[in-house]
């Protein structure tokens, strides 16, 4: 785990490689990835569970919570949470929560073309229970349809159908301006366009290695 605390936060529209990027500074930089999408899927499936100290956050759902943004609020303030966090805050209400209660480091903003977006959606394929992320042209499984390390069954997200994917990228657009503006205004918002993950990750690496110190090199990602 790293030494020193560090507050990320990556934003993106639906499909852009928030989860892709943020798995990667998790591994090479010791933080954990904090996913509200994830947390939201787990809650609906019925995973259950505290979320004691020290414990990874992924399968863990903090019940009792009156809303996604004190659930989301507790788990990136508890003690142990030195991470870099996708999908929160997803609005300017969330947003001015977080600001009230804890002072992010930095913010990554992914910029990449809708039909890019349209196209890694349709071939993306997860594991529910940990939340695995495959694609089938840029990293599939081993075996297609199964999960590298559990062996169990891939399905597709519900929301990654077409028509669902269209009406996401709209309410993504309408509530990720004012997030934006307010994280450029505070000088902390780091922008990064393009087509291919691989190509921003070295961005995206350099500019987190002068924050923290890395655990892995970008190329062992
Ligand atoms: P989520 O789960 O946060 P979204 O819509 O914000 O959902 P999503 O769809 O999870 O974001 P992503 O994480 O940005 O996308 O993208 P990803 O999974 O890493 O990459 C997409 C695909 O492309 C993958 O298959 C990956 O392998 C592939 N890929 C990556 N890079 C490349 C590349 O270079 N080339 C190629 N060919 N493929 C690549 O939230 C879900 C819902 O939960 C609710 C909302 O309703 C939201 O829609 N929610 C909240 N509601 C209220 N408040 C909040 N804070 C909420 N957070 C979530
Ligand atoms: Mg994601």
């Amino acid at each position: 785990m790293a030494s020193k605390l560090l507050r990320a936060v990556v934003l993106g529209p639906p499909g852009s490689g928030k989860g892709t990027v943020c798995e990667r500074i998790a591994r090479s930089f010791g933080l954990q990835h904090l996913s509200s999408g994830q947390f939201l899927r787990e809650s609906l499936r019925g995973g259950g569970g505290e979320c004691p100290r020290g414990r990874p956050l992924r399968g863990c759902v903090a019940g009792g919570f009156a809303s996604i943004t004190a659930a989301f609020l507790a788990l990136m303030t508890a003690p142990f949470c030195c991470g870099a966090c996708t999908g929160f805050p997803r609005t300017l209400g969330q947003a001015e929560a977080l600001d009230r209660i804890c002072e992010l480091d930095l913010v990554i903003s992914l910029n990449i073309p809708f039909e890019t977006l349209k196209d890694r959606l349709s071939a993306r394929w997860v594991h529910p229970a940990s939340g695995r992320v495959y694609n089938m042209d840029f990293n599939p499984p081993h075996v297609q349809g199964v999960d590298d390390l559990t062996g169990e069954p891939l399905v597709q997200r519900e929301d990654d159908k077409p028509e669902a994917v269209a009406a996401r990228l709209r309410k993504y657009k309408d509530a990720a301006k004012p997030v934006i503006e307010l994280y450029k205004s505070r000088g902390i918002l780091h922008s990064f366009s393009g087509t291919e993950t691989n190509k921003i990750w070295p961005y995206v690496y350099t500019l987190l290695s002068s924050k923290i110190p890395p655990i892995l090199s970008d190329e062992e990602n």
